[in-house]
């Protein structure tokens, strides 16, 4: 890895020459903080912070401004159960969870997995650990407990945080597997619902929550909060590996995105952002999404989930003026406007990103839904384009926007890394002021996923327009993209091949006029087995713990692969095929 002996600072960092990146106040050395978390080599630290890229802030620091600011004005609406949550509140609160978990053991470092729905705790919990300077670990609440186990295992997890039910699924079940699987965890808080055999998260504070008397956990527990350049959180890597990588972000690094989002996005402090997709997402977090619209002063108006019904009467009451969606809902959204009895005209703008919207569906937004989309092209690793909101009509539906920052730095590259000209495609190759230098605790993938001057490769096959915007080809990465939810081929393998009369298995997308793409898995039954119908295989990747959305959406039995000339097996040649065969059951 590049990212050399990290040295960048501010002022705040302990011994001078070191960052403290992913580790706030540990003892460890700097080179096994940077093996840890890959940070940004020195001279680029300092070419980020000069132009004013890196503002030195912290989350905590943040939302300490904001409500000393405007105490009153509504930081976060929970619809479902009619609260709504003051920036003083949310501030109070959570300093005091925050005293509370340093009572229960929790440090800076300390990672935290979280996994919640959309509900106003989501923002107690994650401003908490972000004021201790623990890690906030962004599980989806579609994870099971193969990937919660994971995730514990791998970040040796302190805590996690569930809610009791969320979609006719019981956490606390989930939580009971994953502790007995990981004794190394500590704590399991239940933000919301019964906590059952666990500790409810209201149990946690020391004080009860006074919003007119915010405390300082800095001040009363003498924590010295993490500094601008440490991490704040980890999010994953939709992947294309066997076990999902995570990103480790900053405060400074990720702080920009926000901003930089919002000002790209027309968000300021009277925008009402609405978060219809999971919370814990980096698109619906930072584009410009919660965290955004929450450094703006705005307000956020939690969605528990985004079909129309739900969504377009939040919109009508809480006069939502931007939200965010992955590509099928988009099309599902302008479908029900043309008849539904609620007024959306407060509705300024529709960001859609996560998969490629097509140019059709882009072309639909405007005149259903009476706003203006906003094409996004990101990535939990960093970069984010959006098309601008003054781009013509054509620029917007026909292309995936351009990057956040002057300081972004894109390459279009061949098989080679030789750069192509504007107009060819090739590899999309990108570093910047908030694109990560590694993966946490992935020396070996990091030597894969990065040049050796630190560009990450996205994996995205792009092509450039003589405007500088980016048109997404394809994908070079062994990952399915099912309508935004990315699915890593050889994660879903590996289950597969642990049926006992699965000799081999290969799994690809294939066009589907919803989602985008659709999981097929082609499957080479041992030599002898007993036939096996598509349902069985389906049911036994589910029953291994799976978030459903991994689970192939078609399954065919074959009895060998295409091979290429050197004797590969061809994915090129079994995409070719799929689609080309209705589903059995
Ligand atoms: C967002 O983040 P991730 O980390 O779940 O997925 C990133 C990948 C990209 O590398 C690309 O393959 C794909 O998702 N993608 C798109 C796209 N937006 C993302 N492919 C085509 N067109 C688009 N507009 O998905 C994400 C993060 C922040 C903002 C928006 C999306």
């Amino acid at each position: 890895m590049t990212a050399a002996s990290g040295t960048a600072q501010d002022g705040r960092s302990g011994a001078a020459g070191e960052t403290r990146s992913g580790t706030a106040g540990d003892a460890r050395s700097g080179t096994e903080r940077e093996a840890q978390a890959p940070t940004w080599p020195q001279e680029f630290a300092e070419r980020y912070r000069a132009a004013g890229w890196w503002r030195g802030e912290t989350f905590g620091g943040v939302l300490r401004e904001r409500a000393a600011a405007h105490p009153d004005r509504i930081a976060v609406v929970d619809p479902a159960t009619d609260r709504r949550w003051t920036y003083g509140e949310l501030d109070a609160r959570a300093d005091r969870l925050a005293a509370g978990m340093v009572a229960r053991g929790i440090t800076a470092g300390d990672r935290v997995v979280v996994q919640l729905p959309n509900i106003a705790e989501f923002f107690e919990v994650v401003f908490a650990l972000f004021r201790i300077g623990a890690l906030p670990v962004f599980a989806l609440p579609a994870h099971r407990e193969t990937e919660i186990t994971y995730f514990c295992r791998f970040t040796e997890a302190a805590a996690y945080v569930i809610a009791a039910e969320h979609g006719g699924y019981d956490y606390r079940t989930l939580a009971a597997k994953v502790r007995a699987e990981v004794p190394a965890l500590r704590h399991v808080w239940v933000a919301q619902g019964e906590p059952g055999e666990f500790e409810a998260l209201a149990d946690v504070p020391t004080e009860a929550v006074d919003p007119a008397a915010p405390v300082d956990p800095a001040e009363r527990l003498d924590l010295a909060g993490p500094a601008p350049h440490d991490l704040a959180f980890l999010q994953l890597s939709g992947g294309s590996t066997g076990v999902p990588k995570l990103i480790p972000r900053t405060h400074d690094d990720y702080i920009y995105s926000l901003w930089g989002s919002n000002e790209l996005c027309g968000v300021d402090e009277n925008s009402v952002y609405l978060c219809a997709l999971p919370a814990a997402h980096n698109f619906p977090l930072s584009s410009p999404g919660t965290l955004g619209a929450l450094y703006a002063g705005a307000r956020v108006v939690l969605c528990p989930q985004p079909a129309p019904e739900t969504a377009f009467p939040l919109i009508e009451a809480e006069g939502v003026t931007l939200t965010g969606l992955v590509p099928p809902l988009a099309l599902l959204w302008t479908e029900a406007a043309a008849t539904t009895t609620h007024d959306l005209s407060s509705l300024d703008v529709l960001l859609v990103g996560g998969a490629k919207f097509s140019e059709e569906a882009a072309r639909r937004v405007r005149p259903a839904l009476g706003c203006t989309l906003q094409q996004v092209f990101g990535m939990a690793e960093g970069l984010v384009n959006y098309t601008r909101l003054d781009d013509p009509e054509e620029t917007i539906v026909s292309t995936q926007g351009r990057p956040i920052s002057p300081d972004d730095e894109i390459r279009v590259v061949d098989d080679e890394d030789n750069d192509l000209p504007v107009g060819a495609t090739g590899h999309l190759l990108t570093r910047g002021p908030y694109t990560i230098r590694g993966y946490w605790n992935a020396p070996e993938h990091n030597a894969r996923s990065f040049t050796a001057d630190g560009f990450y490769r996205t994996g995205d096959i792009v092509r450039l327009t003589p405007t500088g915007h980016l048109v997404v080809e394809g994908r070079a990465k062994d990952q399915i993209n099912r309508g935004g939810e990315k699915i890593a081929a050889e994660e879903i393998e590996n289950h597969l091949l642990a049926h006992p009369a699965v000799h081999d298995a290969n799994v690809v997308g294939e066009p589907d006029p919803y989602l985008g793409e659709r999981t097929c898995a082609y499957v080479i039954l041992k030599a002898g087995a007993e036939p096996l119908r598509p349902v069985a295989v389906k049911r036994f990747v589910r029953e291994r713990g799976l978030a459903a959305y991994k689970v192939p959406d078609r399954v065919e039995f074959v009895a060998a692969f295409p091979r290429t000339g050197v004797g590969k097996i061809s994915k090129k040649d079994l995409r070719t095929h799929a689609g080309t065969r209705p589903d059995t059951p």
